[in-house]
């Protein structure tokens, strides 16, 4: 009985917390190397501010540069905007809205497809702080808690 209450409360405090942050494995299980088509991989994909981009790959082979548009085109490395990036593990957070442009920086690898454009979504608003809803909600929040809090004081 208190348990079922319990969970309740807990999905409800989900369902209002912000949405989780998502680490995209570049090229999943590929990883970040030659002949894979990044394109394809990125579509469908929304990415939005908050999530991560981790490139996989052997640090002694390849690397990772963030360029601009023009440079993307052209696989000119010389303009690095961000990086090199050489862990073997990087993790890139997407900081901000718009269109970011990766390269491998390896002679050629940019040519032979080494190369990723994302575009980064806004995350959802956050409320005004002053709104009445949103301290309406604050108001909800700090009741639930307070509720699970005593739930699981009782047991
Ligand atoms: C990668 O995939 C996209 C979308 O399917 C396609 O338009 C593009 O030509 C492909 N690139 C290569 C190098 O095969
Ligand atoms: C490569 O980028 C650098 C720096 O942005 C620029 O000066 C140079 O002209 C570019 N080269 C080519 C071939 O686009
Ligand atoms: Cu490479």
């Amino acid at each position: 009985m208190a348990t079922k209450a319990l969970l309740i409360t807990l999905l409800i405090a989900a369902a209002m917390a912000p949405a989780l942050a998502v680490d995209y494995m570049v090229g999943e299980g590929e990883g970040w190397k030659l002949k894979v088509n990044y394109t394809e991989w990125a579509a469908g994909k929304t990415f939005v501010v908050g999530d991560n981009l981790i490139f996989m790959y052997p640090a002694e082979d390849h690397n990772v540069i963030q360029v601009s548009g023009a440079d993307f085109k052209a696989c000119n490395k010389s303009g690095a905007l961000r990086g090199p990036y050489n862990s073997g593990n990087d993790k890139i957070a997407l900081d901000a809205p718009g269109k970011r442009w990766y390269i491998c920086g390896k002679e050629g690898h940019c040519d032979g497809g080494m190369k990723l454009v994302v575009s980064v979504e806004a995350g959802a608003p956050a409320p005004a702080p002053s709104s009445a809803p949103a301290t309406g909600s604050l108001v909800w929040m700090a009741a639930s808690v307070a509720a699970a809090f005593s739930m699981v004081m009782a047991f």
